[in-house]
């Protein structure tokens, strides 16, 4: 497996590559440790549902125009692989990334945003109590941030932003809102017409 310095060559060759933006991921997430997986695994089923494949490869993409990256990259255990990725990040093509840490000391999304600036970082506070340090931004270094777990929402507004730019992406994102007002209204008729009883148990 690759070390940390590796991992570190690797962003900065990518970086010199300067491949064209189609072929490199346009969302990037990290986390600070691979026990945040579950918790970010909403921003991957997000984006997965809006139509986005996982680039493993830089130098590979995938089928697909819309693509995101993965990596665990610790605030406080590997400083200087999250300087490299933020620093790298839009030499690499990323155009947003989303960032999730824990702990009451959750320094990676706040830290990233600040290296990465101004390209737009979205933290996940990872618990409650990382709430208040992935926020705590002072003024003129800004990160944009969900709820405590709310990963899906925040891979959702990472799309927001493509979309902008993207119509293909728009228009996926307003399908998603459209089957998700839908969803409401299944569950609403089957609670009403089943009765409590025959809903629980359908
Ligand atoms: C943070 O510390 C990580 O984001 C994680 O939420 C927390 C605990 O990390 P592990 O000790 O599980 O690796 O940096």
């Amino acid at each position: 497996m690759p070390s940390v310095t590796d991992l570190i060559e690797r962003l900065e060759s990518d970086a010199a590559a300067a491949r064209p933006k189609e072929s490199t991921p346009d969302v990037g997430v990290i986390m600070g440790s691979d026990s945040d997986l579950d918790t970010m695994q909403g921003a991957f089923d997000a984006l997965d549902a809006l139509g986005f494949a996982e680039q493993t490869d830089h130098a590979d993409p995938p089928e697909g125009r819309f693509s995101y990256e993965s990596y665990v990259v610790s605030a406080h255990r590997t400083p200087d692989l999250l300087y490299a990725y933020a620093e790298t990040a839009e030499a690499r093509g990323l155009d947003v990334v989303v960032a999730g840490a824990g702990g009451k000391s959750a320094d990676l999304p706040n830290m990233t945003a600040s290296i990465a600036f101004p390209l737009p970082v979205i933290g996940v506070p990872v618990q409650e109590k990382s709430v208040d340090s992935v926020i705590g931004m002072p003024t003129g270094a800004p990160i944009t941030a969900v709820d405590a777990g709310k990963s899906y929402n925040a891979a959702l507004s990472a799309a927001q932003i493509l979309a902008r730019e993207h119509p293909e992406v728009r228009e996926r994102l307003v399908e998603l809102h459209d089957e998700r007002r839908e969803g409401v209204g299944d569950v609403s008729a089957a609670l009403h017409d089943l009765g409590v009883a025959g809903f629980r148990e359908r």
